[in-house]
């Protein structure tokens, strides 16, 4: 199954958020866009793609472990970037160290598993918002929109385990479905960065 981590922000977050999708899909060339719909909202920690079933057991403890000592954070949904030419996101602000370490323990925990994960790259959070079906869309309208959103402070306290089922219809433009099969609260004291796969242990791992 395909399976990622990921932090879930809260409905009244994924509420201001949809103020502002709302804006955006009243802009010229909003049509052009494939939008993601609020059910679907999310940040990723770490994806895992396609996971056997039998590495779910060991994979839940770790990802337990993960949560257990990283401590609750404060995070807000802010401002919006792009990738490449196609893909269109908003990005976070507030505690972004505690939410990388999160990110590089998702993944520790995922690759001791025995997940074999992708190589490790930068993180960097985001929540994408659309994808363009061609290069040729101007994602400037949309940028300049979501520069100034401030979504409203929450305390992330969860670490949720999430599967992806990718379209079977053949219909274009379809979404994945996501569905959450597991959460663990974030249980750290604070001032845990010492503990567990800080900077770069992720990439050692496995
Ligand atoms: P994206 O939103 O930038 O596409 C489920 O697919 C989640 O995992 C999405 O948030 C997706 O990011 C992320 N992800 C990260 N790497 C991925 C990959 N190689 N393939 C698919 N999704 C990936």
């Amino acid at each position: 199954m395909r399976l990622f981590a990921a932090v879930l922000p809260p409905a009244e977050q994924l509420a201001e958020l949809g103020h502002v999708t709302d804006l955006l899909h009243r802009l010229p060339g909003a049509d052009r866009l494939r939008w993601t719909s609020r059910p679907a909202w999310h940040l990723t920690l770490a994806f895992m793609g396609e996971v056997d079933e039998e590495l779910l057991p060991e994979l839940r403890v770790r990802l337990a472990r993960a949560a257990h000592r990283t401590p609750p954070f404060p995070l807000r949904l802010h401002g919006g970037g792009h990738f490449g030419r196609r893909a269109l996101w908003t990005g976070v602000a507030g505690d972004l160290d505690e939410l990388r370490l999160l990110a590089e323990r998702a993944d520790a925990a995922a690759r001791r598993a025995g997940v074999a994960m992708e190589e490790h790259r930068r993180y960097q959070a985001h929540l994408t918002l659309a994808r363009a079906r061609t290069d040729e869309t101007d994602l400037r309208p949309f940028l300049d929109e979501l520069h100034a959103f401030e979504g409203g402070r929450w305390q992330v306290a969860e670490l949720t385990l999430v599967r992806s089922r990718l379209p079977v219809s053949g219909v274009p433009g379809e979404q994945p479905r996501y569905e959450t099969l597991d959460a663990w609260p974030l249980e750290g004291a604070g001032g845990g960065r010492s503990a567990g796969a800080g900077g770069g242990a992720a990439g050692r791992a496995g």
